[in-house]
């Protein structure tokens, strides 16, 4: 008897699939997307990387917070997912710097209200990493928000245990991380309720895409970092005089491999597995 798998959605590079008894499957691409638009070139194997990663996390955070992870299928970009009531906010933890937090600060010394020590640079530690909720933008960027926003959508009571959860999460994968020769300078999460009002984990958890990686042995305070996963791409990029408007251009061979084999390095270096046992049966992730 087939099993129906009704299309609900589509993010940029996964799709989202509705499954019997309120399962969800969940399909990680191999597309890719950089300055914001989706390419026209395929990274093979990146959705095996960014879905095996994600359920190592989930497994290795199981004790911190549930999550809703139900299945891995065997092709190791599938996973069927317990269906939550979503909570309206990206809940981002920044441990460093840079992107939209960076640009915050210059503009005003804050961050979703965290007031920031004077002088610090691009791409800076942050004495302790801080929650930096966003709204989920249909389309465009999320907007940063403070606290007391934050509280207005979901109430203070559920932003206080999912920031304390968000926080708790990063320091454990960050600390990990880095302890493997990566940087985790922030990560999102989206959060949401089970059936009976318990906080779940939802969607990826530590991915190259809802995280920026940077290589530690690279990083230096002051100037933009290199990009663990996608800096080929962007080097290979700014060499065309592209405008960043879609469509993105074609990406030769060479760029496509050596960005591959980024991806497989961050898998292995942060599971610790090699990424053949992966393909060869994914479910190495979870033990
Ligand atoms: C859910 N998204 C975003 C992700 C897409 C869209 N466990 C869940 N329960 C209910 N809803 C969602 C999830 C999860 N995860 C996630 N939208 C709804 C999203 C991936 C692909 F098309």
């Amino acid at each position: 008897m087939p099993e129906s798998a009704v299309h609900v959605g589509s993010g940029k590079v996964r799709e989202l699939y509705e499954l019997v008894d309120d399962r969800l499957l969940l399909v990680a691409s191999d597309r890719i997307s950089t300055f914001d638009v989706v390419l026209p070139t395929e990274i093979p194997d990146k959705g095996r990387v960014l879905t095996g990663l994600s359920a190592f996390w989930f497994a290795h955070t199981r004790e911190l917070v549930p999550n809703h992870l139900l299945a891995l299928r065997p092709d190791g970009r599938s996973t069927e997912c317990r269906r939550l009531e979503m909570l309206p906010i990206e809940c981002v933890v920044r441990g460093y710097l840079t992107g939209s937090g960076w640009k915050d600060y210059r503009a005003t010394g804050a961050v979703c209200g965290h007031v920031l020590a004077d002088g610090l640079r691009d791409s800076d530690q942050l004495r302790e990493p801080i929650f930096t909720p966003a709204t989920k933008a249909e389309e465009g960027h999320d907007e940063n928000i403070d606290r007391e926003r934050a509280a207005e959508l979901v109430g203070q009571e559920r932003l206080d245990e999912v920031e304390q959860t968000a926080i708790a999460l990063y320091t454990f994968a960050s600390e990990y991380a880095a302890e493997r020769g990566i940087l985790i300078a922030d990560t999102k999460f989206e959060f949401g309720l089970d059936s009976e009002g318990l906080l779940v984990l939802g969607d990826e958890a530590f991915t190259p895409d809802s995280s920026r990686f940077w290589p530690a042995d690279e990083y230096e305070a002051g100037r933009p970092q290199p990009s663990f996963d996608k800096q080929f791409v962007r080097d290979y990029c700014e060499t065309l005089g592209w405008d960043k408007t879609d469509p993105g251009p074609e990406l030769p061979e060479e760029v496509v491999a050596g960005t591959r084999a980024r991806y497989v390095e961050a898998f292995e270096r942060l599971t610790g597995i090699s990424f053949d046992d992966y393909l060869a049966d994914p479910q190495v992730v979870l033990r």
